[in-house]
């Protein structure tokens, strides 16, 4: 079915078209290598991305985790490092930077995302705990079982249906979170992980509705939420465009909204605050800050560094500002819904609404005749490479892992290869460039087979698993 195309993108005639907020100061190269060379590098990375070298990537939509491109006022930011061992002013920029946008009370860095995840869930899981949430994600679901919990996915049904266009499918099920606390009782579960456009989903957004009704029916049992703020400000955009009584609320207003109903957040800064490393905690409660701060130093660092840097505290605490300004996140989002226009008027099945920050190509549909234990997601992204130097992720069965209790694959509803744009880096021809080669390789995708696990690490495994192609 041929969808509009979003309001901003304009029409041929009378056309009013978005543009990037920012002009370019500084290139970095980027080139080609030839289709040898990039059999040879597929094949010596295990035909898993994450083992290549960006050298040998074109187009590199790995991930938007720490690939965005720095403002001019962030690189003034990082001249600016006060590389004290305590104390260092950054952080108390930081510190104001946090509370005044997402409006928590109190603050600890850590180096990245799931150094906030590991200390969240060390300090509030018990084991035997159940932590309910809107879809797993990788690092924070490995560090909720490393604390002795059992994640339980209560997003709503459309999630998992690449073709639902739900306007809000990250929403919680509020009826599956009552199942839970009936079956397991309230003090049994250590939080709800609740998380903002949901990764795994595609980037689908939580409402406001949601997430109030989802303060109520917590507070009616003492069960307290935490955010996972990665990509907050993109659920916020979706929110303004889509929510009845937001579309004149700036995103910063709406954010602060979001967070109130919530009793603290973590944050892989990679993503949302635009820069290249950091994270942090924020939370509410006194005594689950003392409990995080005490442990920071043990894993992390000091507690008013955490793992960074003086002058990356100070990146993050003007990249936390400039990301919640309007005309950024809308240019962010657009760019993304650019690229899923083209896809989805050429026919190419992916999970719609397209969300913030990445086109999800549906690999169940896209390589229909390849069985899930042969990896197609895995196996796009493998032919992706070889076509045009294209790098993606896979987000199917390769990432959701190994049942701990019978160490059989977990079958994902959803079999994903995702497409993610890193923040102000790439220009609309990029997409244009990304765009053929999907094409491309969906017109050949009877030619291809799939793939087969030869090793694989007992974490994570999708990070440094390695494949061969089935048939050679
Ligand atoms: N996300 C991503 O590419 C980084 C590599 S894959 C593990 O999507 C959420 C929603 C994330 C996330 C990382 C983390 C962990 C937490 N929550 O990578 O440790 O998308 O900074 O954050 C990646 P860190």
């Amino acid at each position: 079915m041929k969808q509009p195309l979003p309001q901003t993108m304009g029409q041929q005639f009378g056309r009013r078209s978005w543009a990037e907020p920012w002009k370019i100061k500084m290139v970095e190269p980027i080139r080609m290598i030839s289709q040898e060379e990039r059999k040879r590098a597929a094949a010596e990375a295990g035909y898993n991305t994450f083992l290549m070298r960006s050298e040998d990537v074109y187009i590199d939509l790995l991930t938007d985790s720490g690939t965005s491109a720095m403002s001019d006022r962030q690189w003034a930011g990082i001249m600016m490092g006060d590389e004290a061992y305590a104390g260092s002013r950054n952080f108390y920029h930081l510190e104001e930077a946090i509370q005044s946008f997402y409006g928590y009370r109190y603050i600890v860095p850590t180096h990245q995302g799931r150094g906030a995840e590991h200390l969240i869930s060390q300090a509030l899981i018990k084991p035997g705990m159940t932590i309910p949430g809107n879809m797993y994600f990788t690092t924070t679901r490995l560090h909720q079982e490393l604390a002795g919990g059992t994640f339980v996915d209560v997003i709503i049904d459309e999630a998992h249906e690449p073709s639902s266009e739900h306007p809000f499918k990250g929403n919680v099920d509020l009826d599956k979170v009552q199942s839970l606390i009936n079956e397991v009782g309230a003090e049994q579960i250590g939080y709800i992980s609740l998380a903002g456009t949901v990764n795994m989903a595609g980037g689908q957004p939580v409402s406001m509705a949601n997430v109030r009704a989802l303060r109520q029916l917590c507070d009616a049992y003492g069960i307290r939420i935490y955010l996972d703020a990665t990509r907050m400000v993109e659920n916020c955009f979706f929110i303004q465009e889509r929510e009845p009584g937001y579309a004149d609320k700036p995103i910063a207003a709406i954010l602060k909204e979001f967070c109130d109903y919530t009793d603290g957040a973590w944050m892989s800064a990679k993503k949302d605050n635009l820069v290249n490393i950091g994270g942090w905690l924020a939370v509410n409660h006194e005594d689950v800050f003392d409990l995080a701060r005490n442990m920071v130093v043990v894993y992390e660092g000091l507690h008013t560094y955490g793992g960074m840097a003086g002058r990356d505290m100070e990146a993050l605490a003007i990249g936390i500002e400039e990301a919640v300004q309007d005309d950024h996140v809308r240019s962010r989002v657009d760019q993304v819904r650019y690229l899923g226009q083209l896809l989805i008027e050429w026919g190419v099945p992916i999970v719609c609404p397209v969300g913030g920050h990445a086109i999800f190509l549906d690999a169940k549909r896209f390589y229909s005749h390849i069985p899930q234990d042969r990896f197609p997601a895995q196996t796009l992204a493998a032919e992706l490479y070889l076509d045009a130097g294209i790098r993606s992720m896979e987000r199917g069965i390769v990432s959701a892992g190994r049942d701990p209790e019978t160490g059989e694959h977990r079958y994902p509803a959803l079999e994903l290869t995702r497409l993610t744009i890193p923040r102000r880096v790439y220009t609309q021809a990029h997409m244009d460039v990304v765009a053929e080669s999907v094409k491309a390789v969906y017109d050949a995708r009877e030619e291809t087979r799939g793939l087969k696990i030869v090793y694989e690490p007992k974490y994570l495994r999708f990070f440094q698993a390695r494949f061969e192609v089935i048939g050679q």
